[in-house]
């Protein structure tokens, strides 16, 4: 007989509502929602690799405690008891010497991060960290200095889009289900796309234009665009003289930033600039200039993403049909959201953030996700107090923070390393205790409060039980606080309990989301009344062109253009991103996506190989100041001459995770950790490499 569960995938954290199919205790298929609007049905290649990793016999089994040097890899196997008992000592001897603050958490937000908040609360500790701003720190920053909301807050409804314009956003392989489905829908009715590039990705060939711009220029191109907007008064006069401050000074600004001038930075020809500009204005203000991620990633990224939004903002593209919105949660509807932990009364923490957030030199970046780089740098100098304990969740700091020589020096100064995953990631192969997590097949998570334009909750559940000796890291951290003593903030016996004291006010129980995986707070889309009901929580109620949050902090709003540092003749920039078989640095060891894509490459141009004597597929050594790996090069127009590229997460350093290790090369090995100090994101492709042809293959694994 086989049962039908509704859940979220796990594979990457853009959590798609799942179809399972269950037969004798196995997970049969898995398909997206058909229940969903936006998924019906579809999952990405690495959604439907989910149970390869289910039953992949390379994945972590049970709790390990390190039985020689740190990334030996000899290990002891460990009960629940023992291990826990281990971390839990380890811990009270960290606080007892140097206090709760000398012990900081990192974790790939996820549905449980109120729980590791609060454990962090309950023993002192400000220094809880999540990966995003290593994400979109900046990105974040850039949207409260102009709005008062984070990005998380806001969202984009590409399907009624009548142009989008997207700066390295590879939504056709960076991809969340719904989104991508979204922006076909949009084409098909007969949008208009746009995508800047230096190289030739997916979505390249899916655009109407494709710009393929000198890397680390989209600044230049921006101020010329907004400079023909606001000179040929192409913007929405009549939402702009509402909702925005400081538009005279933005004129000013712009001015000198002609399109001539930015051709000579990014090679795009001024005629195009301008004809963007005039044709964009036309389908205002159902027109989406995408925010982003990734793409050009510079210390001056704050100013890039402001850059982005401005330009919404001047085509009136905010809380518009087809433009960006802000997300509305269930007190729209006059619902109540699940609860969290965090809501509880919990001990005030006094310390300051280690990372340095919320303090003279990082004013700006959101401490509800810190800044973990700077972390590193706290851990290293054991300023401004020593970190002594780091437990990582569901992130891998050797491969997801620049520069991993670097980050494996500072974890000498750690009493205490715990690795959570479910896999060997490279950070578990280095830590001195792993705990192993139940994938998302085997447990039942928090709630899922997704706000958008129509509130709704969903569930991710179990639908078989744990197959190994694995458990939620929600009930690990509860099992650690028993041991600590600070078991009041934990009110629960299983996740089942939790999910119950989460739904307590709501009106919904478990039993609500059987049917379809989840429930809904409203029927239509809630967008605000664009002449008078617009929330924006800026201190002035409008959209600030100038930013009382920049130069309260004594950031400038509109600092003069200054170019990002240039690759010197020889040198190249290192750019970096995703592939659609893989998530980041976790799917590398995948049975099936290992198939697909078992390494990474380095895109090189055409001309520069030929002068450097490299033949396509041919070994190459690529060398920046922190240090060096070999891999294939793939040589191709594809690319502008002044870049190489190479897909991010390969190049592991865990033996156990045998089908990928040492296939590859880690970008984060290559690069320096440089920080946008405004916003907080670490600088990515602000590092130059030298290629060579490799002189003797590398060994083979
Ligand atoms: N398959 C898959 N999908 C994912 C993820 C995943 O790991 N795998 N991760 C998810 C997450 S967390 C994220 S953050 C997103 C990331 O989504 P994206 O930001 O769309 O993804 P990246 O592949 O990092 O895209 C970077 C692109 O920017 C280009 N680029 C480099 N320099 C410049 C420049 O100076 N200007 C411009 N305009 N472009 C430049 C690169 O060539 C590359 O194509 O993807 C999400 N979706
Ligand atoms: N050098 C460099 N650094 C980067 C980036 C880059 O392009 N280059 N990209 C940045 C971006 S955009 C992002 S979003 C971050 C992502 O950084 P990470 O969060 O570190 O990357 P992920 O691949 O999402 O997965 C991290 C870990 O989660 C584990 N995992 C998977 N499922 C589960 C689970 O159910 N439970 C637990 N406990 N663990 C699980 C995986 O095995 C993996 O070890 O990296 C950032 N850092
Ligand atoms: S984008 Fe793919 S891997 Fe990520 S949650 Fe959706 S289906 Fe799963
Ligand atoms: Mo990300």
């Amino acid at each position: 007989m086989s049962q039908t569960y509704y859940s979220l995938c796990f594979m990457c954290s853009v959590r798609c509502p799942i179809q399972v199919e269950v037969a004798n205790g196995r997970v049969q298929w898995v398909q997206g929602n058909p229940h969903v609007a936006g998924i019906e049905g579809s999952l990405c290649p690495k959604g439907a690799a989910g149970t390869a990793l289910l039953y992949d016999h390379q994945r972590l089994h049970t709790p390990l405690i390190r039985d020689g040097e740190r990334g030996s890899g000899q290990w002891r196997q460990a009960s629940w008891e023992e291990a826990l008992d281990y971390v839990a000592d380890k811990l009270k001897k960290v606080i007892d010497t140097h206090g709760g603050r000398s012990v900081a958490l990192i974790e790939r937000t996820n549905l449980s991060t109120h729980v590791s908040k609060t454990f962090l609360k309950a023993i002192g500790s400000p220094n809880h960290h999540t990966h995003d701003a290593l994400c979109k720190g900046s990105v974040n920053t850039a949207c409260r200095s102009l709005f008062g909301y984070t990005d998380a807050q806001m969202g984009m409804q590409y399907d009624k889009a009548k142009h989008v314009v997207l700066y390295g956003r590879n939504m056709f392989e960076a991809v969340a289900v719904k989104e991508v489905r979204n922006l076909m829908t949009a084409l098909s009715n007969g949008a208009q796309l746009t995508y800047i590039d230096p190289r030739v990705t997916i979505t390249a060939t899916k655009a109407t234009r494709h710009w393929m711009i000198r890397p680390g220029t989209d600044l230049a191109l921006n101020y010329a665009l907004m400079h023909v907007i606001l000179n040929e008064r192409l913007y929405d006069e009549a939402f702009v003289d509402r909702w925005v401050s400081g538009l005279s000074h933005l004129k000013e600004f712009v001015r000198p930033y002609t399109p001539e001038w930015a051709e000579g930075e990014t090679g795009i020809a001024a005629e195009r600039i301008v004809k963007l500009a005039r044709q964009i204005s036309r389908d205002k203000p159902s027109v989406i200039f995408h925010f982003g991620y990734r793409g050009a990633h510079h210390a001056n990224e704050t100013y890039l993403r402001r850059s982005i939004l401005i330009l919404n903002v001047l085509m009136g593209a905010i809380e518009a049909p087809g433009g960006l919105f802000f997300k509305k949660g269930p007190g729209e509807t006059g619902g109540k959201a699940a609860r969290k932990l965090t809501e509880q009364e919990l001990p005030k923490v006094d310390a300051p953030r280690a990372d340095g957030v919320g303090g003279k030199q990082l004013p700006l970046p959101d401490a509800a996700h810190g800044v973990p780089q700077t972390l590193i740098d706290a851990i290293q100098t054991g300023e401004p107090y020593p970190i002594k304990a780091l437990i990582i969740n569901r992130f891998d700091a050797l491969k997801s923070i620049p520069d991993t020589n670097k980050t494996k020096k500072a974890f000498e100064n750690l009493d205490l390393l715990v690795a959570i995953d479910v896999n060997f990631s490279d950070t578990a192969w280095y830590a001195d205790v792993v705990l192993p997590e139940s994938t998302y097949f085997e447990r039942t998570d928090c709630i899922q409060q997704a706000n958008g334009l129509k509130p709704q909750m969903f569930l991710r559940r179990q639908v078989i039980p744990p197959l190994h000796e694995t458990r939620e890291s929600a009930m690990m951290l509860k099992q650690l606080a028993e041991r600590l003593g600070i078991e009041k903030y934990f009110p629960y016996n299983t996740m089942e309990e939790l999910v119950a004291w989460q739904l307590e006010g709501t009106g919904f129980t478990m039993a609500d989301f059987e049917a379809k995986g989840f429930v809904a707070y409203a029927k239509d889309a809630i967008f605000w009344d664009r002449k008078d009901g617009i929330k924006f929580k800026t201190p002035s109620g409008k959209i600030e062109l100038r930013s009382a949050l920049l130069e309260d902090a004594g950031f400038p709003s509109f600092p003069p253009y200054v170019p990002v540092p240039k690759a010197e003749q020889d040198r190249f920039r290192l750019v970096v991103g995703r592939v659609a078989f893989h998530t980041h640095i976790s799917t590398q060891n995948n049975p099936y996506l290992n198939e697909l894509y078992p390494e990474n490459n380095l895109w090189i141009h055409s001309s520069r190989a030929k002068a450097l004597g490299i033949a396509d597929g041919q070994m190459v050594e690529v060398t920046s100041s922190r240090g060096s790996g070999t891999l294939k090069a793939y040589v191709s127009d594809m690319i502008h001459p002044e870049a190489v590229f190479m897909v991010h997460g390969f190049g592991h350093e865990a033996r156990e995770a045998q089908r990928c290790y040492a296939k590859g090369v880690s970008d984060s090995v290559l690069q320096e950790s440089i920080t946008d100090m405004v916003g907080g994101s670490p600088a990515l492709h602000d590092t130059f490499v030298t290629v060579k042809a490799a002189e003797t293959e590398p060994a083979a694994a």
